[in-house]
């Protein structure tokens, strides 16, 4: 696509709504035995053309763990550039809401500054709207739960996702929520100051109540871009290279099997 990923204000209103009239709702579910999961990209637009042209390249279809905007050099051109492909590939690509795609963090971390200096307050209300119809979580070909944060203590069963609204603290949790190995059930996310750590109990039991495999979430830096916990029953990853010193990866999930490939 030659098109700006700058565009004029009315033209990225547009898009905005276009974007938030094509909602997945609040849980996606897709039937894909293989796919590339992308992990943030805060702003960093080389990191989402590098997995959106693999996965044109290999006809895969492709999932982002959300966190499109705060912090990086091209936050506007970022969305801009993953909204249209995907209204060019509403099946075939999943954005899931990250804890950046809220109204308080914009206004904390940048992207809020950065929208209204280059548009106005009013382009920035449509964007508090889309990210509402965002959706929180994706069950792929029943065994893979894809989420930002990780399981919430108050969320027996993955459908009720479909039921919560963004006040609800199990929502919220979705979006913030990290693993920790030094309790195995939840506790408070002392290093965030909000929201819990989950510990391989509570994943185990989730995962088993659920008839699930696995959990793949990001929202976390690692050394080596990955790091599996719980016996393999979770997979964080990260995305950006050289965010934090670190590699960048994305996850290739081909039905039980896993590759963790590098970005860029
Ligand atoms: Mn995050």
């Amino acid at each position: 696509m030659s098109v700006s990923l700058s565009p004029p204000e009315n033209e990225f209103v547009e898009l905005i709504q276009r974007a938030d009239a094509i909602t997945d709702g609040n849980l996606v579910e897709r039937r894909w035995n293989e796919y590339m999961v992308v992990a943030d990209t805060h702003g960093y637009l080389d990191v989402s053309r590098f997995v959106i042209e693999r996965s044109l390249d290999e006809n895969l279809p492709l999932i982002f763990l959300g966190d499109y905007v705060d912090r990086g050099a091209q936050q506007i051109e970022n969305l801009v550039y993953l909204l249209r492909h995907k209204l060019e590939r509403p099946e075939d690509i999943i954005l899931l809401r990250g804890n950046h795609e809220t109204v308080r963090i914009n206004h904390k971390y940048g992207f809020h500054r950065e929208l209204v200096s280059k548009y106005s307050e009013s382009a920035y209300e449509n964007i508090s709207k889309f990210y509402n119809s965002l959706p929180v979580a994706a069950v792929i070909d029943e065994s893979d739960l894809l989420v930002h944060g990780g399981p919430a203590e108050g969320l027996k069963y993955v459908w009720n996702i479909h039921e919560l609204v963004q006040s609800d603290p199990a929502y919220q949790e979705l979006l913030w929520n990290d693993p920790t190995g030094s309790d195995p059930g939840y506790t408070p996310n002392l290093y965030r100051g909000v929201c819990k750590c989950y510990g391989s109990d509570a994943v185990r039991r989730f995962l088993e109540r659920n008839a699930l495999r696995r959990i793949i979430r990001g929202h976390q830096c690692f050394k080596k871009g990955y790091k599996w916990f719980f016996d393999s029953k979770l997979l964080s990853i990260f995305s950006i290279p050289g965010y934090c010193g670190n590699e960048g990866k994305y996850a290739l999930v081909s039905g039980a099997d896993i590759d963790l490939l590098d970005i860029l």
